[in-house]
């Protein structure tokens, strides 16, 4: 499998690369900029990440990461089971509920026109971050992994919302979250594409 990342790390491109890393693939990494006329050509979007597969371009982070997880069996359990349905839930839970707060504190910093920005709606979307991870903390066992015993899509996208958070300068952790983050930060494979 020939596989072409185009993203910088420092957006949802880094679960992409992460997961990569989990899975030992190979592949190439462009750390372009959202909009360059390279990206244009591949998506019109111009959005990162892309991912190009033996010539077929994947667009959307949570799109990329089901099909490696999918075609390597590893990181998701089976479609069509009811594990599978609870991992989905947690996926598109935490793309509602997270990464909206997050992706909208951006826009309104630095990514709509400026005359667009509603910089009044920060504190509102850190509150609601805050409040969600106060309702994983206090309904999930974060022991292991948001499934369990198995490390599926849902905990790449966690992780990297509670870093962009972080790095937004949102609220501290809750305790058990705190904990499942500076656990999983530790593995080897993210750490590759943090240092990288
Ligand atoms: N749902 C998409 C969102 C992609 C996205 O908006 N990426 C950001 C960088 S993290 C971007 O390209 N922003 C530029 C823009 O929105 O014009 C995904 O998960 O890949």
């Amino acid at each position: 499998m020939d596989i072409k990342i185009y993203g910088h790390k420092f957006s949802r491109a880094f679960r992409v690369l992460w997961m990569l890393e989990e899975l030992g693939l190979n592949y190439v990494s462009y750390p372009t900029k959202p909009h360059t006329k390279e990206l244009l050509k591949l998506s019109p979007k111009g959005k990162i990440p892309v991912a190009v597969v033996d010539s077929v371009v994947i667009t959307d982070s949570t799109a990329i990461l089901t099909y490696l997880a999918e075609s390597n069996s590893s990181f998701t359990f089976p479609a069509g089971t009811f594990e599978r349905a609870k991992q989905d839930s947690l996926t598109f839970m935490l793309l509602d509920e997270l990464e909206t707060c997050v992706w909208n504190a951006a826009k309104h910093s630095f990514i709509l026109p400026s005359d667009k920005r509603v910089s009044s709606l920060k504190p509102t979307l850190k509150w609601e971050f805050s409040q969600s991870l106060e309702k994983i903390a206090a309904h999930m066992n974060l022991e292991n992994f948001l499934m369990g015993e198995i490390m599926t899509i849902p905990d790449f996208i966690l992780i990297h919302c509670l870093d962009w958070s972080k790095a937004a300068k949102f609220k501290e952790f809750p305790e058990a979250i705190s904990n499942y983050h500076s656990r999983m930060v530790q593995r080897p494979a993210y750490r590759k594409v943090a240092n990288s």
